[in-house]
């Protein structure tokens, strides 16, 4: 560490010069010490006094220590110290989230959140579409989007994807999608895929239902953005990135194309290695935040506690918050609630997510006992008692797929 010391506690900042993260931090070290450690790694500092560092730097660039409240410590970054011109995320990740995890003497460090100055939020563009064009396009205002995974995730043919999309289409789901593992494997061609699922959602829409289909693009970065351009002219209604895996970029390459004129779903696949310890990595509450500024329409933030994938309401509602609050100048982000989800946690997942949300299944579609158009129908009976406010097992009363739904599965 240097000479300077980077505390500041309790100074009021101006909001609109810092970015402001809040960090959970476990160490031997005294907190504040710990505190300071950060600051100086992740701006002016390093492990020793560095006759470089003069008062100009360190006044103008050094990131302070505004608050210790228990194992949180916030820390302000000079606006100055982030790229000026273009939105940059991974310059940004490399200064609040970066070298700090490997501090020997810091055992574990979870970035909960962050806030961005309107100076950097004005150089990302959000969303195009948001939640409301994305409902906007499938003519549904106000229940809840209702959508599947193609199951088994990887195997099927195009034709068979195709099929499989028309039923759940037919059984009333709005959305379809691709899974994370599935882009371009020879047993199911991007491009052929693309079109036979194309086709079935021009039939669906000439029997009069709105409904559209992720393809997943999830490629290396020279490739993404002409594979989103391809897949579009192949009549591609909605496309699929992979943020972490791709990089953030890859939803600001393709998001903010012009040439690109439908929604972007975004998956989280790998979230976990990074979410999943409460005392080390990054929230999916920041993730989402990154994901919104960098224009994906749709975001995984997981099932409020329902279903397979961990994660518990209130972290559900953080993430849900930091894709839908109006503190920052972007379109809200459609949460889409996914992951061991049935008819039978519908309700569940209502009552903590509200109605402003895509509910998603793959095994709880293709696993009921009628086949996927039942399976649709089911999901899309459980969204509708939720909506009405009406006991799930009582609207099951009148509602076949939904009883043979619950009967399989049971409720939560
Ligand atoms: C869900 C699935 C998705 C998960 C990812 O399939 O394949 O990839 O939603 O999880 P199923 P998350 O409905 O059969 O469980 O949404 O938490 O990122």
């Amino acid at each position: 560490m240097s000479n300077y010391s980077y505390m500041a506690l309790g100074e009021e900042l101006d909001k609109d010069a810092y970015v402001v993260c809040k960090y959970r931090v476990t160490t031997d070290l005294p907190i504040e010490k710990a505190a300071e450690a950060i600051a100086a790694e992740q701006s002016t500092g390093t492990w020793t006094g560095i006759s470089t560092l003069n008062d100009e730097v360190f006044t103008r660039y050094a990131a302070k220590v505004t608050a210790i409240d228990g194992d949180v410590v916030t820390i302000a970054y000079p606006e100055e110290d982030f790229s000026i011109r273009v939105g940059a995320i991974p310059q940004i990740l490399s200064v609040i989230s970066g070298n700090l995890y490997g501090l020997g003497s810091l055992k574990g460090v979870r970035l909960e959140d962050v806030v961005f100055p309107k100076g950097i939020l004005k150089q990302y563009q959000g969303p195009k579409f948001g939640d409301k064009g994305l409902r906007e396009i499938l003519h549904r205002p106000e229940k809840p989007l209702v959508g599947t995974i193609v199951k088994p995730k990887i195997g099927l043919s195009p034709k068979d994807t195709a099929g499989y999309i028309y039923e759940a289409g037919s059984g009333g789901l709005t959305n379809g999608k691709d899974d994370e593992t599935l882009v371009d494997q020879a047993f199911c061609p991007i491009e052929e895929r693309t079109k036979a699922v194309a086709e079935v959602l021009d039939r669906l829409r000439e029997e009069g239902h709105h409904m559209v289909h992720a393809i997943n693009i999830s490629t290396n970065g020279q490739d993404i953005r002409e594979l989103a351009e391809d897949v579009q002219s192949w009549g591609a209604t909605q496309l699929m990135i992979d943020v972490l895996t791709c990089g953030y970029g890859a939803i600001q390459a393709v998001a903010e194309d012009p040439r690109i004129k439908i929604p972007v779903h975004v998956h989280r696949t790998m979230h976990a290695a990074m979410t999943k310890d409460p005392l080390n990595g990054i929230s999916m509450r920041v993730i989402s935040k990154l994901v919104r500024m960098c224009g994906g329409d749709a975001l995984h933030i997981g099932t409020l506690g329902a279903g397979k994938m961990g994660g518990d309401s209130t972290e559900g509602r953080l993430n849900q918050d930091a894709c839908q609050s109006d503190d920052v100048p972007f379109k809200s982000v459609m949460p889409v609630c996914s992951g061991g989800m049935y008819p039978g946690i519908v309700p569940a997942v209502v009552k903590a997510a509200g109605t402003n949300c895509q509910i998603q299944a793959g095994g709880g579609v293709a696993g009921h006992p009628e086949g996927v158009r039942a399976g649709a129908m089911a999901m899309c009976q459980a969204v509708d008692a939720a909506f009405e406010g009406i006991d799930i097992a009582e609207y099951a009363q009148t509602h076949h797929e939904l009883k043979l739904a619950l009967d399989r599965w049971g409720t939560k």
